[in-house]
């Protein structure tokens, strides 16, 4: 059992409570929070880390969806257009996968502990990102991607998913959670899509989809506009829209399912408000969208949503705390102060209630993944700005009480 004591605390619950010289008490899950003279009364075997004197803790990050695979990318993938990249990336996809071995993904998840993360959701396209997942200290929700449009591939595509969702689930473990990933309503067709929902619900699974992510997916699911036709040509000889943005909603009642990006959705009521949670990725829709998240409206509407970085495919870094800078700048219709905290939230308890694990709080009973950062004395109500503003690095970092060094 471990005691730390901090001059700041982020509990990151509802209403944002920071806490001032007060003490965690922590092992595999948080205990309790108080004074440390009552806390080192109470629990005289705990050892007292030490930190440096003006430290701020809070609950690790949780950035739920990353493309490992993609992370020998810098120069390579085109920017501006979603079908320009996607050019790019279907030219550069078997380059760039082979150059993104083991060793490079294993130092791209230190880095991304080092910037407090503790927790990834991984879009996994060809398993070659399975044994860095298994092998690091992270927490990893594991979403083996399927996607493929024309029917005469679809037994092939469903022997290599299951392939690869198999060897997923060997390596089931607390820190390692195998999940499925629908690639999106332009790049499945319904049976495949139906196939996946299948084993996501008999295995009680997480399940994750692009949705509504440029201009030219909205145009297409809208039978307007030949772009996506022009692309589609190549896998199959008369492409049509396989679903309408709704149809491929409905398929998602009531299966736990994060939607990533949402940037073209119009009306977020066609959500289920209980089992959909959206992933808004800021960089990579600057990069490939064309347009801004409504942030504001979707919170207006009622839905749970949270930050994710995408992959070193369509973003610079997988810093959530780069990702909060970003944040800051775009949504200029919040307060930078109140968009601050909101933010912290977004990068810690609404991941964690999207992929339903018991984290993301500095709460009792809560799994102890904890970071370190040093701060600066700073008025209260400016702090988390502050943070986000200035903070890169952790002192530390705890999974599962378990401090990792890297
Ligand atoms: O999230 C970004 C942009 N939207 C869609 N897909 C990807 C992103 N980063 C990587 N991808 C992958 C995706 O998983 O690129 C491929 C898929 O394997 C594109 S579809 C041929
Ligand atoms: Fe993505």
């Amino acid at each position: 059992m471990f005691l730390i004591k901090a001059r700041y605390i982020f509990v990151c619950d509802e209403d944002f409570t920071i806490l001032e010289n007060k003490t965690l008490c922590f092992d595999e899950n948080i205990v309790e929070l108080g004074e440390f003279e009552k806390l080192a009364l109470k629990y005289p075997q705990a050892k007292l880390i030490q930190i440096p004197p003006n430290s701020l803790i809070l609950p690790a990050f949780i950035n739920p969806h990353t493309h490992l695979e993609f992370s020998a990318n810098s120069y390579t993938l085109h920017y501006g257009d979603f079908l320009v990249w996607l050019k790019s990336v279907i030219n550069a996809r078997s380059n760039l996968s082979q150059k993104a071995k083991e060793k490079l993904i294993l130092n791209t998840m230190r880095s991304m502990l080092k910037s407090g993360t503790a927790t990834i959701g991984e879009i996994s396209s060809f398993a070659s990102d399975l044994v860095a997942c298994v092998k690091s200290p992270m927490r990893v929700v594991f979403f083996n991607e399927i996607l493929g449009v024309n029917e005469n591939a679809n037994e092939v595509k469903k022997q290599d998913f299951l392939k690869r969702f198999y060897s997923s689930l060997k390596y089931k473990s607390e820190n390692f959670i195998p999940a499925i990933s629908l690639h999106s309503p332009y790049s499945l067709n319904k049976d495949l899509a139906l196939f996946a929902l299948e084993i996501a619900k008999k295995h009680d699974l997480l399940v994750s989809t692009h949705f509504l992510e440029s201009d030219h997916e909205f145009k297409w699911l809208h039978h307007k506009g030949k772009g996506f036709e022009k692309w589609l040509r190549f896998f199959e000889p008369n492409p049509k829209p396989k679903f309408s943005p709704q149809s491929f909603l409905e398929l998602f009642k009531g299966v736990r399912t994060l939607f990533t990006h949402c940037v073209y959705v119009k009306d977020f009521n066609h959500f289920d408000k209980n089992s959909h949670f959206i992933t808004h990725c800021a960089v990579s829709n600057r990069l490939l969208s064309k347009a801004r998240f409504p942030l504001k409206k979707a919170l207006k509407a009622g839905m749970s949503v949270h930050l994710g970085t995408d992959g070193l495919s369509s973003n610079n870094s997988l810093s959530m705390l780069d990702e909060m800078r970003a944040n800051l700048l775009i949504h200029q219709d919040f307060k930078p102060q109140d968009l601050a905290k909101e933010l912290l939230l977004m990068a810690t308890s609404k991941p964690a209630k999207a992929l339903n694990l018991e984290l993301g709080e500095l709460k009792a009973g809560k799994i102890a993944d904890i970071s370190v950062f040093k701060v600066e004395e700073c008025d209260l109500k400016q702090l988390p700005l502050q943070f986000i503003l200035n903070a890169k690095k952790v002192e530390k970092i705890f999974i599962k009480g378990k401090e990792c060094s890297f």
